[in-house]
């Protein structure tokens, strides 16, 4: 595929066209300011106020079309990169499409841990980390690769167990199959080509960093406000976790403050629970936007 003219300038990312992680990229990228026209009849959109084009392609494509340079960034799970082999940088974790690789074999069956697999067939769609794992252990066994449905190959006889993703589990129960061994953890990535990049490039993708990470800090935290008597402050000070020293504003009531701060979602409960204990009433959360530290 040829680069266009602004090639030198426009960062070009590739995201899944339809599937899994779709709706969840679309969300974030909007949720980091870019606007953009209907991506679901496109292949390629133009961001109307960010210099970004979405290339919108399967998700098996995307780990080389970031390592050929034909886009610069990509959105996509470690599953397919590792898969792939592809020449790529990981720049950041995101947490969705979080899923696990795992051996799998018949509930009851004759396959009960890993070395069981020795001399038996799997099928797989990930062939290249299914034959690394089991060289790894010193398994001999013979792949079956598979585009879908893996989960009812060995019902058709196709296969004695599989190495397929799970997330619930709910596919391998219903399918009568029991998961043995977990072979990667996955999640969506965002990679960046190892290409050289123009400056201009360069700079862009720093900028649309500070953005996502923003965006990622302001989804794990909480503006908390709350009212306290001004005895109480040095406690709650102490209970809060928080990023800064919380803003402590006074109120019409001269013994009564106003405190504001921002929390983690991970300790929200346990932080809540110590607070309402400490005296603190008229507790507000809120959402935050975006946070730049
Ligand atoms: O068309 P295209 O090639 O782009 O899409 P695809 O069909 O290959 O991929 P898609 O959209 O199904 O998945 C995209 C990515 O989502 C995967 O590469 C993973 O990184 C991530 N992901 C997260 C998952 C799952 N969770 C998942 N559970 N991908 C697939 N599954 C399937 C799994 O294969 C099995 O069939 O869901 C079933 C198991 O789910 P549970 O919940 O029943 O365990
Ligand atoms: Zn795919």
């Amino acid at each position: 595929m040829e680069r266009s003219a602004d090639s030198e300038t426009s960062l070009r990312i590739a995201i899944q066209k339809s599937g899994r992680l779709t709706d969840k990229t679309i969300d974030l990228l909007k949720g980091i300011g870019l606007r953009f026209d209907d991506y679901k009849r496109n292949l390629m959109v133009k961001c109307r106020n960010f210099d970004v084009e979405l290339l919108l392609i399967r998700d098996d494509d995307i780990p080389e079309y970031v390592q050929d340079g034909i886009c610069d960034l990509g959105f996509v799970g470690a599953n397919v990169t590792a898969e792939t082999g592809a020449n790529v940088t990981v720049l950041r974790d995101l947490d969705y499409g979080v899923c696990r690789l795992s051996l799998a074999a018949r509930k009851n069956g004759t396959i009960q841990k890993a070395e069981d697999f020795e001399g038996k067939t799997i099928a797989t769609s990930y062939p290249n980390i299914t034959r690394n794992f089991l060289t790894k252990k010193g398994i001999d066994a013979k792949l079956v690769t598979i585009s879908g449905a893996v989960e009812i190959a060995p019902r058709l006889e196709v296969a004695d167990a599989i190495c397929d993703l799970v997330s619930t589990g709910n596919t391998l129960k219903a399918n009568g199959l029991v998961e043995l061994e977990t072979i990667m953890e996955s999640e969506t990535q965002l990679i960046q080509t190892n290409k050289k990049l123009s400056v201009g490039k360069q700079k862009l993708i720093e900028k649309f960093l500070v953005r996502m990470d923003g965006h990622q800090q302001a989804e794990r935290s909480r503006y908390i406000m709350m009212n306290a008597s001004k005895s109480a402050v040095p406690t709650i000070k102490d209970i809060i976790p928080s990023l800064k020293s919380p803003t402590v504003m006074p109120l019409a009531d001269d013994d009564m403050v106003a405190i504001h701060t921002v929390i983690p979602i991970d300790k929200f409960w346990v932080v809540m629970e110590k607070l309402k204990a400490a005296g603190a009433s008229g507790i507000v959360i809120l959402p935050i936007e975006s946070m730049i530290l």
